[in-house]
């Protein structure tokens, strides 16, 4: 193995412009971590959107733009605002995301976003293959990308090809609804190692390409003709030691050197000594379950009414794919509960729901983090959830507690934390109070297990394994192909 690239619909950094001067910021994202020591240590190039409609600005400010990414090893793929609207916004995320989400009646299927989804994944798989020489090794990532892997290999067929999907893969009842469901195969299939989060999903995925091909699947191995493909779960990590490093200077921060929302923070836990704080981060998506958990909140004030005055929940929501319809009515949804919620059970001096509708800072995160009793994590439907993992790797002295639905890939994980069925509102609100009283040793003795489990399988290890399978997977195929 020569070279490895990397392919995801956005390129690693995000693009600042400052009057005429424009600059380029590191994303800090998980993937970015990960995969920045894959293609920086291996010599390759990172492939994707740049994040910018390509029709919205002149040539010679595209020009611009590509060349700051070159020096950062990076190809930009340009989109024009169509192209995001059909590819990203439609097929991306008003078919695929929703199907492999559960959430069928969500799902479009809209024969034009799946001309424009073809058409844009060959102009990244072209991207890819320019880049590209004969014995190198490209990763693809994600729902955005899966007819990429049969693109590149269809006319580099020496290049070794990896494939991760960072949401589920559904069962087949379900994946078998997409009108294009064997094209969307055969373009997994073109991948030598194909990736998941956890087994179940692989088992979904080889279940559809037995039913829909009738390949021969034997362990994880899949044959087609002269080709053997692997499919292997890989559950994604955290960058463990960020997260406790960071969690420590917090907790060694003096008054003055503190943050506004932090200095906030300790004055709610001044005001009276059993006061308790929830936390709940997620991305405004319909697979977080937002709209259960609150309601969830809402009973466990209403069926433990001694915790009024002393629980808060804070909500932070990150804004996400607002052109899309469905996240536009959860926006009101959510904004309507969070205000009956407030108006039902608040009063001068209390507010049970602590609402933030935005991003916020690195350091705040962890503020929230290392404040925050219980984290209340409860997806409908999630590939991995990686809040679950930060949380835990920022207790520094091991209290908390976690409640995790169990349709979390991270669930599977963590079979120390409460494990709750996010639909079910009495069983969650039974489960905040476990969680509000759970004895401190006991608290300690769950949350150093799953910390030692993720302080072990961290982002680095998760991307080296996957190199690592990637590598077997290439020496399987050169193997079988000079018998
Ligand atoms: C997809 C899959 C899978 C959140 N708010 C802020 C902020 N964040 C960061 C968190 C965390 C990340 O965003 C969210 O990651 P998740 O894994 O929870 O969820 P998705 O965005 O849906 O990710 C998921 C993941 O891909 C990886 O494969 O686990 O299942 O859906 O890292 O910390 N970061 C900052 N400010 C915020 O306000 N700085």
């Amino acid at each position: 193995m020569q070279k490895i690239h990397i392919v995801s619909n956005r390129l690693p950094f995000s693009i600042k412009e400052d009057g005429e001067n424009i600059t380029l910021e590191a994303s800090v994202g998980g993937l970015a971590t990960g995969m920045k020591s894959i293609y920086k240590d291996y010599g390759g190039t990172w492939i994707g959107w740049p994040g910018i409609d390509s029709d919205t600005i002149s040539n010679d400010k595209m020009e611009a733009i590509d060349n700051l990414f070159i020096e950062e090893k990076c190809a930009s793929v340009h989109l024009n605002s169509e192209e995001i609207h059909l590819f990203y916004e439609g097929f991306s995320n008003r078919t695929i995301w929703p199907l492999f989400h559960y959430f069928t009646q969500f799902a479009d299927f809209n024969q034009e976003d799946w001309e424009t989804y073809k058409a844009v994944n060959q102009k990244f798989a072209d991207a890819a293959i320019e880049t590209m020489d004969d014995g190198d090794a490209v990763w693809v990532h994600d729902y955005q990308l899966l007819l990429v892997p049969e693109m590149i290999k269809s006319k580099k067929p020496n290049v070794t090809i990896g494939f991760f999907l960072h949401i589920p893969f559904p069962s087949y009842e379900v994946f078998r609804m997409l009108p294009w469901r064997k094209e969307i195969i055969k373009g997994m299939l073109g991948a030598d190692l194909i990736g998941f989060h956890t087994y179940d999903y692989e088992r979904h995925f080889f279940s559809c390409v037995r039913r829909l091909f009738g390949y021969e699947i034997s362990f994880n191995q899949i044959h087609i003709e002269e080709r053997i493909i692997i499919a292997d779960s890989f559950p994604m990590g955290i960058d463990y030691e960020k997260f406790l490093k960071s969690a420590q200077e917090v907790g060694m921060k003096s008054i003055t050197e503190k943050s506004e929302l932090h200095k906030e923070l300790d004055k709610y836990f001044l005001s009276s000594p059993d006061r308790k704080l929830i936390l709940s981060i997620d991305r405004l998506d319909y697979t977080k379950g937002i709209p259960n958990r609150l309601k969830a909140f809402a009973r466990f004030l209403e069926k433990y009414p001694e915790f009024r005055q002393k629980v808060t929940l804070i909500m932070l929501a990150v804004p996400s794919r607002g052109q899309v319809d469905h996240y536009q009515q959860l926006k009101k949804e959510v904004d309507e509960l969070v205000g009956q919620i407030n108006g039902a059970y608040g009063s001068i001096n209390y507010t049970p729901i602590w609402y933030f509708y935005r991003s916020l800072p690195f350091n705040n995160l962890i503020e929230l983090y290392s404040s925050c009793d219980v984290a209340l994590i409860t997806p409908v439907r999630d590939g991995m959830n990686l809040v679950a993992k930060e949380y835990v790797a920022s207790r520094i002295n091991n209290t908390g507690a976690l409640i995790l639905s169990e349709m979390a890939g991270v669930a599977k994980e963590m079979g120390e934390a409460l494990l709750i069925n996010p639909v079910d509102d009495e069983e969650m609100a039974d489960c905040i109070h476990q969680a509000l009283t759970m004895p401190v040793d006991e608290q300690k003795s769950r949350m150093s297990f799953m910390k030692e489990r993720i302080q072990r399988y961290d982002v680095f290890k998760w991307a080296n394994e996957f190199i690592k399978s990637l590598k077997k997977a290439e020496s399987i195929q050169t193997d079988f192909l000079a018998k």
